[in-house]
Protein backbone atom coordinates (compact mmCIF):
# COMPACT_ATOMS: atom_id res chain seq x y z
CA UNK A 1 0.00 0.00 0.00
CA UNK A 2 0.68 3.70 -0.45
CA UNK A 3 -0.04 7.08 0.67
CA UNK A 4 0.62 10.27 0.43
CA UNK A 5 0.91 11.02 4.34
CA UNK A 6 0.13 8.08 6.69
CA UNK A 7 -1.38 9.76 9.89
CA UNK A 8 -0.87 7.95 12.91
CA UNK A 9 -3.44 8.73 15.69
CA UNK A 10 -7.39 9.83 15.24
CA UNK A 11 -7.80 12.08 18.00
CA UNK A 12 -8.68 15.44 17.08
CA UNK A 13 -5.28 16.36 15.55
CA UNK A 14 -5.47 13.39 13.03
CA UNK A 15 -8.98 13.69 12.20
CA UNK A 16 -8.56 17.11 11.38
CA UNK A 17 -5.51 17.10 9.58
CA UNK A 18 -7.02 13.76 7.65
CA UNK A 19 -10.12 16.14 7.37
CA UNK A 20 -7.84 19.41 6.08
CA UNK A 21 -6.00 16.90 3.71
CA UNK A 22 -8.91 15.58 2.10
CA UNK A 23 -10.30 19.05 1.16
CA UNK A 24 -7.15 19.97 -0.48
CA UNK A 25 -7.24 16.57 -2.70
CA UNK A 26 -4.09 15.23 -0.86
CA UNK A 27 -4.72 11.88 0.05
CA UNK A 28 -4.08 10.47 3.60
CA UNK A 29 -4.32 6.91 6.06
CA UNK A 30 -5.24 7.08 9.70
CA UNK A 31 -4.04 4.59 11.74
CA UNK A 32 -5.42 4.14 15.14
CA UNK A 33 -4.50 1.66 18.00
CA UNK A 34 -8.07 1.86 19.93
CA UNK A 35 -11.54 0.88 19.05
CA UNK A 36 -13.87 3.71 17.43
CA UNK A 37 -15.84 3.17 20.47
CA UNK A 38 -12.77 3.50 23.41
CA UNK A 39 -11.99 7.07 20.99
CA UNK A 40 -15.78 8.17 21.17
CA UNK A 41 -15.48 7.09 24.95
CA UNK A 42 -12.69 9.62 26.10
CA UNK A 43 -14.19 12.82 28.12
CA UNK A 44 -11.55 15.47 27.37
CA UNK A 45 -11.37 18.94 26.60
CA UNK A 46 -14.79 21.32 26.58
CA UNK A 47 -13.16 24.98 25.52
CA UNK A 48 -12.86 25.92 21.97
CA UNK A 49 -10.66 29.42 21.02
CA UNK A 50 -12.71 31.20 17.93
CA UNK A 51 -9.73 30.39 16.25
CA UNK A 52 -10.43 26.74 15.98
CA UNK A 53 -13.79 27.34 16.01
CA UNK A 54 -12.64 28.63 12.53
CA UNK A 55 -11.00 25.93 11.61
CA UNK A 56 -13.08 23.67 12.32
CA UNK A 57 -15.39 25.64 10.25
CA UNK A 58 -12.82 25.60 7.57
CA UNK A 59 -13.17 21.68 7.86
CA UNK A 60 -16.20 21.93 7.37
CA UNK A 61 -16.98 20.01 10.40
CA UNK A 62 -19.44 22.81 11.68
CA UNK A 63 -22.85 22.32 11.51
CA UNK A 64 -23.21 20.67 14.75
CA UNK A 65 -20.67 22.70 16.13
CA UNK A 66 -22.53 25.32 15.43
CA UNK A 67 -26.22 24.62 16.69
CA UNK A 68 -25.15 22.82 20.06
CA UNK A 69 -22.11 24.65 21.00
CA UNK A 70 -22.18 27.19 23.58
CA UNK A 71 -20.66 30.89 23.30
CA UNK A 72 -18.99 32.01 26.62
CA UNK A 73 -18.16 35.55 26.88
CA UNK A 74 -16.68 35.33 30.20
CA UNK A 75 -16.20 32.82 32.73
CA UNK A 76 -15.76 33.58 36.82
CA UNK A 77 -12.59 33.13 39.04
CA UNK A 78 -14.02 32.19 42.96
CA UNK A 79 -11.61 32.64 45.76
CA UNK A 80 -12.38 33.80 49.57
CA UNK A 81 -15.97 33.39 48.87
CA UNK A 82 -16.40 35.06 46.16
CA UNK A 83 -16.98 35.12 42.65
CA UNK A 84 -15.15 37.69 40.19
CA UNK A 85 -16.10 37.90 36.44
CA UNK A 86 -13.10 37.86 33.67
CA UNK A 87 -15.00 39.45 31.16
CA UNK A 88 -13.63 38.01 27.56
CA UNK A 89 -15.24 39.31 24.88
CA UNK A 90 -15.24 43.29 26.60
CA UNK A 91 -11.57 42.64 27.46
CA UNK A 92 -10.02 40.55 24.33
CA UNK A 93 -13.11 41.01 21.95
CA UNK A 94 -13.87 37.20 21.50
CA UNK A 95 -15.81 34.65 23.61
CA UNK A 96 -14.87 31.07 23.21
CA UNK A 97 -16.75 28.26 22.38
CA UNK A 98 -17.88 25.27 24.69
CA UNK A 99 -18.69 21.97 22.42
CA UNK A 100 -16.84 18.94 23.98
CA UNK A 101 -13.48 17.48 22.20
CA UNK A 102 -15.70 13.88 22.27
CA UNK A 103 -18.23 15.75 19.93
CA UNK A 104 -15.90 17.12 17.30
CA UNK A 105 -14.01 13.67 17.64
CA UNK A 106 -17.48 12.17 16.08
CA UNK A 107 -18.10 14.99 13.84
CA UNK A 108 -14.64 14.48 12.33
CA UNK A 109 -14.91 10.68 12.63
CA UNK A 110 -18.15 11.43 10.14
CA UNK A 111 -16.68 13.73 7.87
CA UNK A 112 -13.91 11.09 7.26
CA UNK A 113 -16.53 8.36 6.59
CA UNK A 114 -18.81 10.46 4.12
CA UNK A 115 -15.56 11.02 2.41
CA UNK A 116 -15.09 7.08 1.58
CA UNK A 117 -11.67 7.29 3.35
CA UNK A 118 -10.78 4.73 6.14
CA UNK A 119 -9.37 5.32 9.20
CA UNK A 120 -7.41 2.12 10.28
CA UNK A 121 -8.71 1.29 13.93
CA UNK A 122 -7.51 -1.52 16.62
CA UNK A 123 -3.99 -1.59 14.45
CA UNK A 124 -1.57 -3.41 16.62
CA UNK A 125 2.12 -2.52 16.91
CA UNK A 126 2.10 0.51 14.59
CA UNK A 127 5.65 1.48 13.90
CA UNK A 128 7.72 3.61 11.49
CA UNK A 129 10.59 2.57 9.59
CA UNK A 130 12.51 4.23 6.99
CA UNK A 131 12.72 7.31 8.63
CA UNK A 132 16.10 7.83 7.21
CA UNK A 133 15.01 7.72 3.76
CA UNK A 134 12.92 9.72 1.40
CA UNK A 135 9.66 6.58 1.54
CA UNK A 136 9.01 6.06 5.01
CA UNK A 137 6.88 3.52 6.19
CA UNK A 138 4.17 2.54 8.12
CA UNK A 139 3.75 -1.08 9.62
CA UNK A 140 0.79 -2.38 11.39
CA UNK A 141 -1.02 -5.54 12.08
CA UNK A 142 -4.62 -5.79 11.73
CA UNK A 143 -6.58 -8.47 12.56
CA UNK A 144 -3.43 -10.47 12.34
CA UNK A 145 -2.26 -9.41 9.26
CA UNK A 146 0.94 -7.76 8.69
CA UNK A 147 0.76 -4.10 6.41
CA UNK A 148 3.30 -1.77 5.07
CA UNK A 149 2.61 1.60 3.61
CA UNK A 150 4.90 3.75 2.05
CA UNK A 151 4.18 7.39 2.88
CA UNK A 152 5.36 10.71 1.24
CA UNK A 153 5.34 12.51 4.90
CA UNK A 154 4.35 11.12 8.42
CA UNK A 155 1.95 12.84 10.83
CA UNK A 156 2.40 11.97 14.12
CA UNK A 157 -0.61 12.60 15.61
CA UNK A 158 -0.93 9.76 18.88
CA UNK A 159 -0.90 11.48 21.80
CA UNK A 160 1.38 11.94 24.58
CA UNK A 161 1.92 7.81 24.99
CA UNK A 162 2.45 6.80 20.98
CA UNK A 163 5.15 5.98 19.27
CA UNK A 164 5.87 8.42 16.96
CA UNK A 165 8.17 10.42 19.07
CA UNK A 166 10.05 7.43 20.21
CA UNK A 167 10.78 6.51 16.94
CA UNK A 168 13.12 10.18 16.78
CA UNK A 169 16.57 9.68 17.66
CA UNK A 170 17.44 10.34 21.12
CA UNK A 171 20.13 12.48 20.54
CA UNK A 172 18.01 14.89 18.08
CA UNK A 173 15.42 15.53 20.49
CA UNK A 174 15.59 18.13 24.05
CA UNK A 175 12.45 17.31 26.44
CA UNK A 176 11.30 20.14 28.85
CA UNK A 177 9.30 18.70 31.65
CA UNK A 178 7.17 19.80 34.84
CA UNK A 179 4.61 17.32 36.89
CA UNK A 180 2.76 18.70 39.52
CA UNK A 181 2.16 16.85 42.52
CA UNK A 182 -1.63 16.87 42.19
CA UNK A 183 -4.20 15.60 39.57
CA UNK A 184 -7.65 16.23 38.36
CA UNK A 185 -10.68 13.84 39.18
CA UNK A 186 -13.00 14.74 36.59
CA UNK A 187 -16.95 14.15 36.64
CA UNK A 188 -19.54 14.36 33.75
CA UNK A 189 -23.35 14.59 35.37
CA UNK A 190 -26.59 14.40 34.01
CA UNK A 191 -27.55 17.98 35.73
CA UNK A 192 -28.09 20.89 34.50
CA UNK A 193 -25.04 22.89 34.87
CA UNK A 194 -24.50 25.30 38.72
CA UNK A 195 -24.14 28.28 36.48
CA UNK A 196 -24.33 29.56 32.84
CA UNK A 197 -20.66 29.81 32.29
CA UNK A 198 -17.22 28.33 34.16
CA UNK A 199 -16.27 28.89 37.62
CA UNK A 200 -12.73 28.11 38.64
CA UNK A 201 -12.53 28.12 42.24
CA UNK A 202 -9.22 29.13 44.39
CA UNK A 203 -9.82 27.27 47.88
CA UNK A 204 -7.38 26.61 50.73
CA UNK A 205 -9.01 22.62 50.26
CA UNK A 206 -7.63 23.01 47.08
CA UNK A 207 -8.51 23.85 42.92
CA UNK A 208 -12.18 22.96 41.45
CA UNK A 209 -13.78 23.48 38.44
CA UNK A 210 -17.18 24.07 37.51
CA UNK A 211 -17.44 23.28 33.39
CA UNK A 212 -20.80 21.80 31.35
CA UNK A 213 -21.11 20.11 28.23
CA UNK A 214 -24.98 21.21 27.75
CA UNK A 215 -27.94 22.52 29.26
CA UNK A 216 -28.15 19.53 30.58
CA UNK A 217 -24.86 18.09 30.76
CA UNK A 218 -22.70 18.92 33.57
CA UNK A 219 -18.62 18.70 33.82
CA UNK A 220 -17.16 19.36 37.37
CA UNK A 221 -13.14 18.67 38.55
CA UNK A 222 -11.17 18.85 41.93
CA UNK A 223 -7.76 18.55 42.83
CA UNK A 224 -7.04 15.67 44.36
CA UNK A 225 -3.99 13.91 45.28
CA UNK A 226 -1.69 11.17 42.79
CA UNK A 227 -2.06 8.54 45.15
CA UNK A 228 -5.89 8.80 45.06
CA UNK A 229 -8.16 6.43 42.64
CA UNK A 230 -11.80 7.17 41.60
CA UNK A 231 -12.83 4.37 44.03
CA UNK A 232 -11.98 6.56 46.51
CA UNK A 233 -14.08 9.41 45.32
CA UNK A 234 -18.21 7.71 45.50
CA UNK A 235 -20.33 10.17 43.98
CA UNK A 236 -21.78 11.74 47.33
CA UNK A 237 -18.16 12.59 48.92
CA UNK A 238 -17.55 14.15 45.19
CA UNK A 239 -20.37 16.56 45.52
CA UNK A 240 -20.19 17.17 49.44
CA UNK A 241 -16.31 18.33 48.65
CA UNK A 242 -16.96 20.21 45.71
CA UNK A 243 -19.71 21.94 47.27
CA UNK A 244 -17.26 22.76 50.26
CA UNK A 245 -14.43 24.37 47.77
CA UNK A 246 -17.15 26.59 46.17
CA UNK A 247 -18.98 29.92 47.45
CA UNK A 248 -21.76 29.43 49.22
CA UNK A 249 -24.48 31.14 46.65
CA UNK A 250 -23.13 28.28 44.57
CA UNK A 251 -22.98 25.20 46.43
CA UNK A 252 -26.71 26.54 47.41
CA UNK A 253 -27.24 25.83 43.76
CA UNK A 254 -25.56 23.31 42.89
CA UNK A 255 -28.14 20.24 41.31
CA UNK A 256 -26.13 16.81 42.07
CA UNK A 257 -26.97 13.68 40.40
CA UNK A 258 -25.22 9.81 39.57
CA UNK A 259 -22.12 10.30 38.01
CA UNK A 260 -21.91 8.90 34.33
CA UNK A 261 -18.12 9.20 34.16
CA UNK A 262 -15.13 9.57 36.27
CA UNK A 263 -11.54 9.90 36.19
CA UNK A 264 -8.31 10.99 37.41
CA UNK A 265 -6.20 12.72 34.97
CA UNK A 266 -2.66 14.07 36.02
CA UNK A 267 -1.15 17.42 35.23
CA UNK A 268 1.85 17.55 33.32
CA UNK A 269 3.49 20.59 31.28
CA UNK A 270 5.71 18.93 28.84
CA UNK A 271 7.27 20.09 25.17
CA UNK A 272 9.73 18.03 23.13
CA UNK A 273 11.98 20.09 20.50
CA UNK A 274 11.82 20.09 17.65
CA UNK A 275 8.53 18.72 16.49
CA UNK A 276 10.09 16.98 13.26
CA UNK A 277 12.62 14.96 11.63
CA UNK A 278 12.90 14.60 8.69
CA UNK A 279 9.60 13.47 6.94
CA UNK A 280 8.10 12.73 10.44
CA UNK A 281 6.35 15.90 11.86
CA UNK A 282 4.55 15.73 15.28
CA UNK A 283 1.13 17.27 16.50
CA UNK A 284 -0.88 18.34 19.05
CA UNK A 285 -0.40 16.00 22.61
CA UNK A 286 2.17 13.93 21.09
CA UNK A 287 4.47 16.84 21.09
CA UNK A 288 3.52 18.91 23.64
CA UNK A 289 1.53 18.72 27.14
CA UNK A 290 0.10 21.70 29.02
CA UNK A 291 -1.88 21.20 32.60
CA UNK A 292 -5.32 21.55 31.59
CA UNK A 293 -6.08 24.87 34.15
CA UNK A 294 -5.70 27.08 30.48
CA UNK A 295 -8.08 25.28 28.60
CA UNK A 296 -5.22 25.06 25.80
CA UNK A 297 -4.25 21.10 25.07
CA UNK A 298 -6.50 21.25 22.08
CA UNK A 299 -6.30 24.64 20.93
CA UNK A 300 -2.82 23.93 20.48
CA UNK A 301 -3.57 20.57 18.57
CA UNK A 302 -5.60 22.98 16.49
CA UNK A 303 -2.89 25.37 15.90
CA UNK A 304 -0.80 22.52 14.62
CA UNK A 305 -2.64 21.10 12.30
CA UNK A 306 -3.10 25.03 11.06
CA UNK A 307 0.54 24.83 10.42
CA UNK A 308 1.24 21.40 9.23
CA UNK A 309 -1.94 21.18 6.60
CA UNK A 310 -0.73 24.77 4.98
CA UNK A 311 2.57 23.37 5.10
CA UNK A 312 1.42 20.00 3.34
CA UNK A 313 -0.60 21.66 0.72
CA UNK A 314 2.40 24.49 -0.34
CA UNK A 315 4.41 21.14 -0.77
CA UNK A 316 2.05 19.24 -2.96
CA UNK A 317 0.77 22.52 -4.96
CA UNK A 318 3.86 23.88 -5.62
CA UNK A 319 7.05 21.65 -4.36
CA UNK A 320 7.64 24.62 -2.05
CA UNK A 321 8.78 23.23 1.30
CA UNK A 322 9.85 26.66 3.04
CA UNK A 323 6.63 25.84 5.41
CA UNK A 324 7.81 22.08 6.52
CA UNK A 325 10.96 23.24 7.13
CA UNK A 326 9.83 26.14 9.55
CA UNK A 327 6.91 23.83 11.00
CA UNK A 328 8.56 23.14 14.03
CA UNK A 329 9.82 26.43 15.15
CA UNK A 330 6.67 27.84 13.80
CA UNK A 331 4.49 26.03 16.10
CA UNK A 332 6.77 26.42 19.11
CA UNK A 333 6.99 29.89 19.34
CA UNK A 334 2.86 29.51 20.26
CA UNK A 335 3.10 26.02 22.02
CA UNK A 336 5.86 27.53 24.66
CA UNK A 337 3.31 31.01 25.35
CA UNK A 338 0.72 28.30 25.72
CA UNK A 339 2.69 26.46 27.99
CA UNK A 340 3.68 29.54 30.01
CA UNK A 341 -0.20 30.47 30.13
CA UNK A 342 -1.31 27.58 31.71
CA UNK A 343 1.78 27.04 33.99
CA UNK A 344 0.83 30.21 35.61
CA UNK A 345 -2.87 29.61 35.78
CA UNK A 346 -1.88 26.78 37.21
CA UNK A 347 0.25 28.01 39.70
CA UNK A 348 -2.48 30.84 40.81
CA UNK A 349 -5.48 28.34 41.31
CA UNK A 350 -4.05 24.84 42.64
CA UNK A 351 -2.97 24.31 46.38
CA UNK A 352 0.90 23.53 46.70
CA UNK A 353 0.97 22.66 50.44
CA UNK A 354 4.54 22.77 49.44
CA UNK A 355 5.46 26.32 49.09
CA UNK A 356 4.03 27.48 52.25
CA UNK A 357 1.82 29.65 54.01
CA UNK A 358 4.12 32.58 52.16
CA UNK A 359 3.05 30.82 48.89
CA UNK A 360 -0.57 31.07 49.99
CA UNK A 361 -0.18 34.71 50.48
CA UNK A 362 1.50 35.39 47.35
CA UNK A 363 -1.45 33.57 45.64
CA UNK A 364 -3.80 35.63 47.21
CA UNK A 365 -1.77 38.84 46.19
CA UNK A 366 -1.86 37.79 42.71
CA UNK A 367 -5.61 37.47 42.43
CA UNK A 368 -6.45 40.44 44.25
CA UNK A 369 -4.00 42.12 42.13
CA UNK A 370 -5.92 40.36 38.80
CA UNK A 371 -9.20 41.64 39.76
CA UNK A 372 -7.74 45.09 40.76
CA UNK A 373 -6.06 45.75 37.18
CA UNK A 374 -7.70 46.08 34.09
CA UNK A 375 -4.46 45.02 32.56
CA UNK A 376 -3.67 41.70 34.60
CA UNK A 377 -7.14 40.97 33.84
CA UNK A 378 -6.51 41.92 29.82
CA UNK A 379 -3.69 39.96 30.25
CA UNK A 380 -5.39 36.62 31.24
CA UNK A 381 -8.26 37.17 28.66
CA UNK A 382 -6.57 37.54 25.55
CA UNK A 383 -4.81 34.61 26.54
CA UNK A 384 -7.29 32.38 27.62
CA UNK A 385 -9.27 33.22 24.19
CA UNK A 386 -5.99 32.31 22.30
CA UNK A 387 -3.20 33.68 21.26
CA UNK A 388 -3.56 34.49 17.39
CA UNK A 389 -2.21 32.48 14.53
P1 LIG B 1 -5.09 12.42 21.64
O1 LIG B 1 -6.47 12.93 21.82
O2 LIG B 1 -4.42 11.81 22.82
O3 LIG B 1 -5.15 11.37 20.46
C1 LIG B 1 -4.07 10.52 20.15
C2 LIG B 1 -4.61 9.28 19.48
O4 LIG B 1 -3.51 8.45 19.10
C3 LIG B 1 -3.80 7.10 19.45
N1 LIG B 1 -2.52 6.36 19.63
C4 LIG B 1 -2.04 5.48 18.75
N2 LIG B 1 -2.50 5.06 17.57
C5 LIG B 1 -1.76 4.15 16.91
N3 LIG B 1 -0.60 3.63 17.38
C6 LIG B 1 -0.10 4.04 18.57
N4 LIG B 1 1.05 3.53 19.02
C7 LIG B 1 -0.83 5.01 19.29
N5 LIG B 1 -0.62 5.63 20.48
C8 LIG B 1 -1.67 6.43 20.66
C9 LIG B 1 -4.61 7.22 20.74
O5 LIG B 1 -5.38 6.06 20.99
C10 LIG B 1 -5.47 8.45 20.43
O6 LIG B 1 -6.68 8.09 19.80
O7 LIG B 1 -4.11 13.54 21.10
P2 LIG B 1 -4.41 14.79 20.09
O8 LIG B 1 -5.20 14.33 18.91
O9 LIG B 1 -3.12 15.46 19.90
O10 LIG B 1 -5.40 15.74 20.93
C11 LIG B 1 -4.96 16.41 22.08
C12 LIG B 1 -6.12 16.59 23.06
O11 LIG B 1 -6.75 15.32 23.26
C13 LIG B 1 -5.68 17.17 24.41
O12 LIG B 1 -4.71 18.17 24.24
C14 LIG B 1 -6.86 17.81 25.20
O13 LIG B 1 -7.82 16.83 25.53
C15 LIG B 1 -6.36 18.49 26.48
N6 LIG B 1 -7.44 19.01 27.32
C16 LIG B 1 -8.05 20.22 27.04
N7 LIG B 1 -7.68 20.93 25.96
C17 LIG B 1 -8.32 22.10 25.64
O14 LIG B 1 -7.95 22.74 24.65
N8 LIG B 1 -9.37 22.60 26.39
C18 LIG B 1 -9.81 21.93 27.49
O15 LIG B 1 -10.79 22.37 28.09
C19 LIG B 1 -9.12 20.73 27.89
N9 LIG B 1 -9.50 20.04 28.95
C20 LIG B 1 -7.86 18.28 28.44
C21 LIG B 1 -8.90 18.85 29.26
C22 LIG B 1 -7.29 17.05 28.77
C23 LIG B 1 -7.73 16.37 29.88
N10 LIG B 1 -7.14 15.12 30.13
C24 LIG B 1 -7.86 13.94 30.41
C25 LIG B 1 -5.73 14.93 29.91
C26 LIG B 1 -9.34 18.18 30.37
C27 LIG B 1 -8.74 16.95 30.72
C28 LIG B 1 -9.24 16.29 31.98
C1 LIG C 1 -13.76 20.97 30.58
O1 LIG C 1 -14.92 21.37 30.43
O2 LIG C 1 -13.46 19.78 30.49
C2 LIG C 1 -12.69 21.96 30.88
C3 LIG C 1 -12.97 23.31 30.84
C4 LIG C 1 -11.98 24.23 31.13
C5 LIG C 1 -10.72 23.79 31.47
C6 LIG C 1 -10.43 22.44 31.48
C7 LIG C 1 -11.42 21.51 31.20
O3 LIG C 1 -9.76 24.70 31.77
Amino acid sequence: MRTQVGIIGSGPSGLLLAQLLHINGIESLVVERHSRAHVLSRIRAGVLEQRAVELLRSARVHQRMDREGQTHDGFDIAFSGQRHRIDLTGLSGSPVTVYGQTEITRDLMDARDASGAAIIDQAEDVCIEGLETDRPMLKFFKDGRAHTVACDFVAGCDGFHGVSRQTIPKAVLKEYERIYPFGWLGVLAETPPVSNELIYAHHERGFALCSMRSPRLSRYYLQVPLTDDPADWPDDRFWTELKRRLPADVANSLVTGPSIEKSIAPLRSFVVEPMSYRRLFLAGDAAHIVPPTGAKGLNLAASDIHYLSEALIAHYASADNSELVGYSNTCLRRVWKAERFSWWMTNLLHRFPESGPFGDRMQLAELDYLFGSRAAMTALAENYIGLPY
